[in-house]
C-alpha cells in the first residue's frame, strides 16, 4: 500500500466523519427549540439564581465573619479574640490557624513565653508551644 493511498483514505474518512458530525449537530440544533422552548430564559434565571445565592453567601460571610479569618464573630466572641482583626495578637499567625492548626494562644504573641513570637517560631520550624 502506497503512502499516497493511505493519506487519501484518511482524508476520505475525515470527510465522511465530518459530514456525519455536521448532520448530527444540525439535527440536535433543530430539535432544541421544540423540546426546550424556554431553555434560554430558564438558563438566565438559573444563572441569576446562582449569582444571587453566591452574593448572599458572601454578604452573610462578611456579616458573620467581619475579618474573614475563618472564625465567625460568634466564635471569636467566645474565644476572646477580636472579630475585626484576623490576627488579634499580631504574631503573624491568623486567629483561625492558632485555634485550628497550631493550637497556640491567639491572644498571646508568644505562647510558650521564650521571647520569640509564635509566627517567628513557626517560620523557623520551631515549636511555638515549647521553649
Ligand atoms: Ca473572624
Ligand atoms: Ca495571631
Ligand atoms: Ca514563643
Amino acid at each position: 500500500m502506497s503512502r499516497k493511498f493511505l493519506l487519501m483514505s484518511i482524508i476520505i474518512l475525515l470527510a465522511v466523519g465530518g459530514f456525519f458530525a455536521y448532520r448530527l449537530i444540525r439535527q440536535s440544533k433543530s430539535n432544541a427549540p421544540t423540546s426546550q422552548p424556554f431553555s434560554e430564559q430558564q438558563r438566565t434565571t438559573e444563572a441569576e439564581k446562582i449569582k444571587k445565592e453566591f452574593e448572599d453567601r458572601v454578604k452573610q460571610a462578611a456579616e458573620t465573619d467581619s475579618d474573614l479569618d475563618g472564625l465567625s464573630n460568634e466564635e471569636e466572641k467566645k474565644l476572646g479574640t477580636s472579630p475585626d482583626s484576623a490576627d488579634t495578637d499580631s504574631d503573624g499567625i491568623l486567629d483561625f490557624d492558632e485555634i485550628k492548626t497550631r493550637k497556640t494562644n491567639p491572644l498571646k504573641a508568644d505562647t510558650d513565653g521564650d521571647g520569640k513570637t509564635d509566627g517567628y517560631e513557626v517560620r523557623r520550624g520551631m515549636n511555638p508551644l515549647k521553649k
